[in-house]
């Protein structure tokens, strides 16, 4: 595997963007080496600048559910092209979009569209503060919600202490009103919610964690979040930036039946151009410019190229069987498992629908810190080892994998083969 055209472009990229690269876990920082340049892709395929050909799994961080180059998202935004790429002023491509995010997740009775999942979540934060008149945010430790300031916050001492700022840059002002629960962990949000609940404007979670390598929440997490918060008139915010879309055609709060007050999208709504959402109740939304006092704006939310690839996708995932897709991930993942478990190899695998994660420790992975507990340089020997074999995975133990629609038989076979390949090595190496 020749890698001496993205070597070289990285040396001259790192002398004009910082890291050379526009986002920090593209970096391969946690996996060593430096990063791949990727020239093309199509389908479940990228090439990258030395023309290496590789199954993608990382597949736009998730917003490819579609697979690359999709032929209907291709041709909507070439078609919008022709009549423009944004006018600063409402159209009738917005109001579509916006009335089938509507329909698709039924708690979003009002939605405002901007341009990234950050974006939704800390317009969405701003709002249940202005909504509650309250200040503090509940968020779960491995949680990640985009790098809005006020989230950028790491876990005090113990579960009911304020959070401390998580990067350089946030106010330790601003952390302190930000409280870090574990994950999974009801009794320590009630524990919280008792001591602060006057003060407490929003719990946000994401509902399936995907941020952490995948974790499901447990049975009574999700209700008793809903529960506390209709007990002490807090937001519950779902950030299903990741997981709208994602698990079926709509919000994964369908599956659960759980209902959040408020909802954040990205990713997926977009087919790989830039935009989110966020959106809830009525009588909460309209707490925002310019019906309500709550001030949010963006030159290009709403933009023409990002909504038309949007209408395009949701209108190809209204036909597509999410079912199948997560029978074919699951079969993934067993031959995964199988060849890991005939090496010998100490592993976890948290799947659910086409999201999965591979933690090199072998025992139940349900929140942050048994996902710290795997062996990050047995990922890192395993990622390189995958890469050689022409399959890419996230450059980080703690993203998760992302299966596509256009992911095909042939792929999972070269994935299966190159896993056991990689799985010999990690059996016979001496580290
Ligand atoms: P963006 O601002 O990157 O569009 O979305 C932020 C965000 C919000 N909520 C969740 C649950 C998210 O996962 C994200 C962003 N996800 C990361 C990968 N886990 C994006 C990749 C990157 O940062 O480059």
């Amino acid at each position: 595997m020749r890698l001496a055209v993205s070597k070289r472009m990285f040396r001259s990229a790192v002398k004009y963007m910082v890291g050379g690269v526009n986002s920090p876990v593209r970096s391969f920082k946690s996996v060593g080496g430096n990063p791949l340049f990727i020239a093309q892709g199509k389908g479940s395929r990228v090439v990258d600048v030395d023309g290496n050909a590789y199954v993608d799994y990382v597949m736009s961080w998730g917003a490819l559910i579609l697979g690359h180059a999709h032929q209907s998202v291709t041709m909507a935004v070439c078609g919008a092209l022709k009549t423009g790429t944004s006018f600063g002023a409402p159209t009738a491509q917005e109001v579509e979009f916006s009335r089938m995010l509507c329909k698709a997740i039924p708690s979003v009775e009002r939605v405002r569209l901007v341009n990234s999942g950050t974006e939704a979540v800390m317009s969405a934060i701003r709002v249940s503060r202005g909504y509650t008149g309250k200040n503090k945010i509940i968020k779960f430790e491995g949680c990640y919600h985009g790098h809005y300031d006020g989230l950028l916050v790491k876990a005090g001492s113990g579960a009911a202490t304020l959070g401390i700022p998580d990067s350089a840059g946030v106010p330790s002002g601003l952390s302190r009103e930000t409280i870090v629960c574990p994950y999974n962990d009801i009794d320590a949000v009630y524990t919280v919610v008792r001591k602060y609940h006057n003060e407490i404007a929003c719990i946000i979670v994401e509902p399936v964690a995907a941020n952490m390598g995948v974790v499901e929440p447990h049975g009574n997490f999700l209700s008793g979040l809903r529960e506390l918060s209709d007990r002490y008139g807090i937001v519950l915010i779902f950030d299903e930036v990741i997981c709208g879309f994602r698990f079926c055609y709509g919000g994964v709060q369908k599956l659960f039946g759980i209902t959040p007050d408020m909802t954040c999208l990205g990713k997926i709504i977009g087919g790989g151009l830039p935009i989110g959402a966020y959106g809830g109740k009525k009588e909460i939304m309209e707490y925002v410019a310019p019906v309500g006092p709550v001030y949010q704006a963006g030159t290009l939310a709403g933009n023409p190229l990002a909504v038309s690839a949007g209408i395009a996708v949701l209108r190809e995932l209204q036909k597509k069987d999410y079912s199948a897709l997560a029978v074919q991930t699951a079969f993934v993942c067993s031959g995964l498992g199988n060849i890991f478990r005939k090496y010998g190899i100490p592993h976890t695998i948290n799947n659910k629908g086409s999201l999965f994660t591979l933690f090199f420790y072998p025992g139940e992975i349900n929140n942050y810190s048994a996902a710290g507990k795997s062996d990050t340089k047995v990922f890192s020997e395993y990622f390189w080892a995958m890469l050689k074999e022409g399959v890419y995975l996230p450059p980080s133990q703690f993203e998760a994998q992302f299966f596509s629609f256009s992911h095909s038989p042939r792929d999972i076979q070269k994935t299966l083969a190159a896993h056991e390949k990689a799985a010999w090595t990690l059996a016979h190496s001496s580290s």
